[in-house]
């Protein structure tokens, strides 16, 4: 409850706004617009927070971490909102009394999709986590104009549709143009002689402005605010005609279309490097405005500018934000005057990076040509920064050029951001710990043998606040009046619902509400795909972006295999199941958009099959974004996290799903291993290849997958109708793509990458013993639970601790209204 809110005033400003904003008296309104309205009103109360807790940071000059990433996939933002300033039951009832439900009206708020998939989610659980436990944050990213497309299916194929999020305003965000920055590219550099230094001048260049818009990050119950501020590029003059002459006129077109373009949408590439020159300048032109403005704040209340790691860190999200390195550097030398080795002193004290993937296609490289000229004076830096590393690798290893080879941060005509990101900060973590391991002796081996101290893992986390509380309400409140509340905010705490575990009362109640959010589900199915599903069959789920390392193909292929059993004996003995998909493939990635057009078609005939009596169900949810993610965990049974070992760099939904009272089916990758581990290998289903097999068939190349497609008839059968039109009628070849990346039988090498094939009997041997474990009522519920109640380390709060223990070192900071 929260004490100082007022539900009489609240109701007053929210008549006010709709009155004010529309035109429109309360019952005249629509929900779009009353959405408009309750979230003005609750910016009202959230924004005498924020600026105490601003003034709070000034006053005890606290050190801030400056999150920098691309990405922030934030979803909806009132109800969780609401939530965090403690006042849902008092503006859920104020609803009420105008005739308003406050479901329907969270409904109307867009999603805030300025991400991918698990970087820029773990981005917005992270901000949750900063604000709610007190520390001092900026979230640095974009203002995208358009974010993540929307996804529809059109004939069983991905269409994407622009997501233009902004389109009637975004009542929570402040425009700040008091803090706008310029950003400089192109040109060239011009080198001057002052007194015994040279000193460097960039000419020539194009410049917009950064314009930041601020989003209130509330913690809960603790009236702090921090900000997740994203950058918007305005042309640096108005254009006026008169005023230019030939040149100038050419110069300021320039100018208006580079601010246009800069922001307009999100590249939805996930874990795949595309090196577009317009991603670049993305890169460069938040950063620059990012850091400029945190050095420029710093210098408000410090003179010294060699004490700057004192104050501010700054965490680069993956490698996307790595030219901060260089960028602190230009300010330090060129603009504060610094030496080489005073700037590089500081800037590795004040730059910590995070990896998250080892996929190599992810890896960035930019070329020489287009990032010199793009960024000239940084490109300097760069080369200098590449010069000193080589040096150093020299002197450690004599004459070893491999190394050099292997490690340099400029090589084969490329700056390769990873190294830049390793040279340039004081640690390096890894998001689990298989991960972190991996990285340490496989991928960055040869710069964890050269600078081991910089290594570290922390492992993920996710809010609960959002992935229970909110999302699973029915849930929250069961398990808050079994064991209190202090869940909240301190997860580990629900691992006293343990001891309920065995009670056959507790056990029917978990189950109980577990059908209640398939019931949501399954109406949300209904209304959105028009297929109607039985909420007794177990919920099979497997939601997360399409990519061939994850392995939504296998799990098709399985069910394709489960249809032939059924065809073959029609009363088998089998739990009804329903098999959950939802994925956005990048729109470029052919295989991947290919794979949803295949779950489709055998939606098409397994559901229409009568001959089966609806023991199998297969539906892909369109536009899996935050906001349904929400319904579909509360509603899951099983949680597919069926990745090739090695790959998935840790997973976060196989952490939402558990939360939710979900069992997993998954390989031993990522953060799997570490859920396994809490909550007992018995109430889990792996299979398959360790990530050490898996490493090692890869450096042998050993792997053949002809021979099992040889002599497993069961396999065979199902890879063969991929290409006998079972499932394309209309074209038998429709998915020869997919029969080829599995089989290439002119290539074996290049064959079933993800070993589909080696790990598919394991597969199936699994979905066996979760058929088997499902009919025990008893035991399923009890497994369910169990994970509930083991999933205390997998809080985002965790693993903020844990960054700011050994990265960050910040103070909690308290604030009283
Ligand atoms: C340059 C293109 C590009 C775009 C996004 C390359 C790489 C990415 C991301 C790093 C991909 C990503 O989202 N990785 C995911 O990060 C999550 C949070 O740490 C992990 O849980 C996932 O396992 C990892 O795939």
């Amino acid at each position: 409850m929260n004490q100082g809110f007022d539900k009489e005033t609240f109701k007053k400003s929210v008549i006010y706004n709709v009155k004010n904003l529309f035109r429109k008296t309360i019952d005249e309104a629509s929900p779009e617009q009353v959405f408009q309205a309750v979230a003005y009103a609750v910016k009202d109360v959230i924004i005498d927070e924020w600026i105490a807790t601003h003034k709070e940071y000034e006053k005890q000059d606290a050190k801030t971490v400056y999150y920098l990433s691309m990405e922030f996939l934030m979803g909806r933002a009132l109800g969780n909102n609401i939530i965090n300033i403690c006042a849902q039951k008092e503006i859920k009832e104020v609803l009420d009394e105008m005739g308003f439900d406050l479901n329907v009206i969270e409904d109307q708020e867009p999603d805030a999709a300025l991400g991918n998939g698990g970087l820029g989610r773990l981005a917005a659980c992270f901000l949750d986590s900063l604000s709610t436990l007190g520390y001092p944050a900026y979230g640095c990213g974009i203002r995208y104009r358009y974010g993540m497309f929307k996804q529809k299916i059109e004939n069983g194929y991905q269409v994407e549709v622009p997501d233009n999020w902004l389109k009637d305003g975004n009542p929570f965000e402040v425009r700040r143009s008091e803090y706008a920055m310029e950003v400089k590219f192109g040109g060239y550099v011009d080198t001057e002689w002052e007194g015994h230094n040279n000193h460097f001048v960039q000419k020539g260049y194009q410049s917009v402005m950064a314009v930041p818009y601020d989003l209130p990050i509330v913690g809960y119950g603790n009236n702090v605010v921090n900000t997740l501020r994203i950058w918007d590029a305005q042309p640096i003059n108005t254009f006026s005609l008169e005023a230019f002459d030939k040149g100038d006129y050419q110069k300021a077109v320039e100018q208006e279309n580079l601010a246009k373009n800069l922001v307009e949408v999100l590249y939805p590439n996930d874990n795949h490097y595309a090196g577009k020159e317009l991603r670049l300048k993305q890169q460069y032109f938040f950063i620059s405005a990012s850091v400029q403005r945190a050095v420029k704040k710093y210098l408000e209340k410090h003179d010294d500018i060699r004490k700057l790691h004192e104050k501010v860190v700054f965490q680069l999200n993956d490698t996307h934000p790595t030219v901060a390195v260089a960028e602190l550097m230009r300010i330090l030398i060129d603009e504060q005057g610094l030496s080489w080795d005073e700037a590089w002193e500081v800037t590795t004290k004040t730059c910590a990076y995070t990896n998250h993937t080892i996929m190599a296609e992810a890896l960035e490289k930019w070329p020489i040509e287009l990032f010199s000229r793009l960024l000239p004076r940084i490109y300097q830096i760069v080369e200098e920064i590449n010069r000193r590393f080589i040096n150093e690798i020299q002197k450690r290893y004599p004459g070893d050029n491999e190394k050099i080879k292997k490690m340099a941060v400029v090589y084969d005509g490329q700056v390769k951001m990873a190294h830049m990101a390793i040279v340039g900060s004081f640690s390096v973590n890894g998001v689990a710990r298989l991960h972190t391991e991996i990285l340490k002796h496989q991928e960055l081996k040869d710069f964890y043998e050269m600078m081991p101290e910089k290594f570290n893992n922390k492992t993920n986390g996710i809010t609960q606040r959002r992935f229970l509380l909110h999302g699973n309400p029915l849930l929250a409140d069961w398990v808050t009046d079994k064991i209190g509340n202090e869940w909240i905010t301190n997860l580990p705490h629900i691992e006293r619902l343990a001891v309920f575990a065995d009670d056959p009362k507790c056990q029917q109640e978990f189950m109980n509400i577990k059908y209640q959010n398939k019931l949501r589900l399954a109406k949300y199915i209904k209304e959105h795909n028009g297929v109607e599903v039985d909420p007794r069959s177990i919920f099979d789920v497997q939601v997360k972006r399409l990519h061939e390392y994850k392995r939504q193909l296998m799990n098709i292929l399985h069910v394709m295999y489960l249809y032939n059993q059924l065809k073959n004996d029609p009363n088998m003995d089998m739990v009804p199941r329903t098999f959950i998909f939802g994925a956005k493939a990048a729109a470029g990635y052919r295989i991947a958009k290919k794979t949803i057009k295949l779950i489709n078609a055998v939606a098409d005939v397994v559901n229409s099959d009568k001959s089966i009596n609806g023991k199998i169900k297969v539906v892909f949810i369109e536009d899996y974004r935050v906001s349904n993610a929400e319904i579909i965990f509360a509603a899951a049974d099983v949680s597919e996290q069926i990745s090739t070992a090695s790959k998935e760099a840790s997973g976060t939904g196989n952490m939402k799903f558990m939360l939710n009272g979900a069992l997993t089916l998954g390989t031993m990758d990522g953060a799997n291993v570490e859920i396994v581990e809490e909550v007992g290998e018995e109430y889990a289903f792996i299979f398959g290849m360790s990530s050490d097999e898996v490493i090692s068939h890869e450096k042998n190349r050993d792997y053949n997958p002809m021979t099992i497609f040889n002599e497993d008839q069961d396999i065979r059968r199902v890879l063969m109708q991929l290409i006998n039109g079972l499932y394309s009628p209309e074209d038998s070849e429709l998915f020869r793509d997919i029969y080829n990346s599995l089989l290439n039988t002119k290539n074996s090498d290049r064959a079933d990458t993800y070993f589909i094939l080696k790990d598919f009997r394991s597969y199936a041997e699994a979905h066996k013993r979760i058929d088997k474990a499902y009919r025990d009522e008893k035991w399923w519920a009890k497994a369910a639970m169990l994970n509930v109640a083991h999933s205390g380390k997998f809080t985002s709060d965790r693993t903020i601790e844990e960054y700011v223990k050994d990265i960050w070192k910040l103070e909690k900071v308290k604030v009283e209204l």
